[in-house]
């Protein structure tokens, strides 16, 4: 026909464009960056952990050496290292960098890579308010290590009232601390809202509440408590600033105001913090244990159940902080009762770990020696804890060593180890290589032996009388051998991390290649390729038990007729 020679017009254009189905046509979308650039403005939910990760690893490290430094100072008595405004201050920086700028945001960046591979989500909820956590939690940790260079702040990591008012503490030291406070509230609460939105709406088909591992309970259970706790801790630094600034009078009795309301608003956020730290700290063990013990977790409702009962038990308790202020008998009571009580839930869990290592055929590797130190050193903490609760015993350590060594065993004895197990234990999903067997069991034992020579004396320490965040003391106190032998555990200690951290580096190239399932685990993360791609999954399983890897195992047995070593899913073309 002619009209095949001739360009068509306009009008035949637009008649042609009517009849055929709409279309969407983007318009101007900017090439993806690459390089550095995709890291500083990604939204993906892996990558934010692992920013999360590397970021509060940093502050461990920086904290870390603000420790040996402190234990240098005290190795010996009338020892003049540094001097005492400088050992001020760098006991606050350690509390500070250890609590907020590394426990709590340390867990969201675990959370931040898993919580949506284990629940057969695509990303977080909300992926842009997820790189606001992250970037408020990093001009945190500037603003807060930016003091250094004028006044950093000396008033502890709790910054009681009269010691942190402008009377006392003049300089902007605990300004910094404030602007800091507030950065990572209002990072851990945007994360909070995240993880909350996430694991109440996009859990795979099948993932009901009682399939919900145990590690997502507790990062769940976190975030709530966040919710709860965080808002008293930024009523009150703001109180602070104001008083400091502004001519308030919350905490100056002068004015009206009371310094007992300064502790009371701290703990009341203090002791739901703890085991903000704590309880996803037994999520990680929980989900280690039951695969190196080839069994499925025993009393996995109980588990869960204690996990939420001891969130709510966590806010009767505050007070005990508080046993040495001017306080009616009755209130005492009350909070020495209510502090026992949480034994109770926490028992059940150690009970219920026991009874998972019970008769299984264990594996002994890294992440699982690791995650089983947890019960071992946590009783001992959590022991201390409730001898603290007492509070006629409270009267005569309060303020000493015993509850140096009393935090520092459920904290890092509890805490660090079990995080440092979710790291040997997930690494090879965010790295797609294992870390090193040998340098993980080395790192282990240094860290084991370091840990209980640097803070078993200090118990001793403090029932002889000596108080905590003292800058030193006399040869004729008698603590100089204890602080001598806590010193040197606290340097064998220091090499068993670094040990971690080089072998982290180390396997980054050189480690062995893990595949999706090097563990032969229960959860969905391991159905992806290592490392996932970007978008998790391409085809979300249905999930049918808490274990759904063990049931896609059976399935490929049962349609193939031959065991299945590992299963995964279609890895995808990269691109
Ligand atoms: C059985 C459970 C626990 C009980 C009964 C308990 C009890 C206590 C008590 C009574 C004190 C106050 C001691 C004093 O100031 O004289 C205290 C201090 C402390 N506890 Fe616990 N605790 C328990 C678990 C934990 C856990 C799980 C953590 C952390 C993950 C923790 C971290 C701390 C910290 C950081 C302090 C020091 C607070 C300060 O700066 O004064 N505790 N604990
Ligand atoms: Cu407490």
């Amino acid at each position: 026909m002619e009209a095949a020679t001739v360009a068509p017009s306009d009008a035949v254009r637009a008649v042609r464009k009517a009849a055929s189905p709409p279309e969407v046509v983007m318009h101007g979308l900017r090439p993806a960056p690459r390089g550095w650039l995709s890291w500083l403005t990604t939204t993906d939910h892996k990558r934010i952990g692992i920013m999360y990760l590397v970021l509060t690893f940093t502050f461990f490290l920086i904290g870390g050496v603000e420790a040996l430094i402190i234990r240098l100072q005290l190795a010996g008595p009338d020892n003049t290292l540094v001097t005492p405004e400088a050992y001020n201050a760098l006991v606050t920086m350690h509390g500070s960098t250890m609590i907020f700028l590394f426990f709590v945001p340390v867990i969201a960046g675990f959370a931040n890579y898993l919580v949506p591979l284990m629940i057969g989500a695509r990303d977080m909820a909300f992926p842009r308010l997820n790189a606001f956590s992250f970037w408020t939690l990093f001009f945190a940790g500037i603003t807060f290590y930016a003091s250094l260079f004028f006044h950093p702040p000396a008033a502890g990591w709790t910054s009681y009232t009269p010691l942190s008012d402008d009377a006392f503490s003049p300089d902007g030291g605990i300004d910094a601390w404030i602007l800091m406070i507030h950065l990572t509230t209002v990072s851990s609460l945007a994360g909070a809202v995240n993880f909350i939105a996430t694991i109440h709406n996009m859990r795979a088909p099948g993932m009901t509440w009682g399939r919900l591992p145990l590690f997502v309970w507790s990062i769940l259970i976190y975030s709530y408590l966040l919710v709860l706790a965080l808002p008293s801790l930024s009523a009150a630094a703001t109180m602070l600033l104001t008083d400091r600034h502004f001519g308030t009078a919350f905490f100056d009795p002068a004015g009206g105001g009371s310094p007992l309301l300064w502790q009371h608003l701290f703990w009341f956020f203090g002791h739901p913090e703890v085991y903000i730290m704590i309880l996803p700290m037994f999520g990680i063990v929980s989900e280690v244990l039951p695969v190196f013990a080839r069994k499925p977790i025993f009393g996995y409702k109980a588990i869960a159940a204690s996990t939420v009962a001891i969130a709510f038990l966590s806010i009767l308790v505050w007070a005990h902080h508080m046993f040495t202020t001017p306080t009616a008998e009755v209130v005492l009571a009350f909070f020495m009762l209510s502090s026992f009580v949480i034994a109770v839930p926490t028992g059940i869990k150690i009970f219920n770990w026991l009874a998972t290592l019970w008769r299984g055929s264990i594996e002994f590797k890294t992440p699982l020696i690791f995650a089983a130190a947890l019960p071992g050193l946590f009783v001992i903490g959590g022991i201390s804890g409730v001898m603290l609760a007492i509070f006629p015993i409270d009267w005569q350590v309060h303020d000493t060593y015993f509850v140096v060594a009393h935090f520092h065993y459920v904290l890092f004895g509890g805490g660090a180890f079990a995080l440092i197990a979710g790291l040997y234990y997930w690494y090879p999903k965010m790295t797609g290589r294992l870390m090193s067997e040998r340098l993980g069991k080395l790192s282990f034992w240094l860290m084991f032996i370091g840990f209980n020579a640097t803070f078993l004396v200090q118990h001793s320490a403090g029932l002889s009388g000596m108080p905590r965040r003292i800058y030193d003391y006399a040869a004729s106190s008698g603590w100089g051998e204890y602080n001598l032998i806590s010193t040197i555990g606290s340097f064998i200690l220091g090499i068993g991390v670094l040990v971690t951290v080089f072998n982290a580096v180390w396997s980054l190239k050189r480690g062995q290649v893990a595949g999706n399932d090097p563990w032969h685990a229960n959860t969905l993360e391991w159905f992806v390729p290592s490392p996932p791609p970007e978008n998790n999954f391409d085809q979300i399983p249905r999930v049918r038990s808490l274990e759904p890897m063990q049931d896609l195992r059976a399935q490929v047995r049962s349609t193939q007729g031959q065991p299945a070593g590992t299963v995964a899913q279609p890895v995808a073309p990269t691109r």
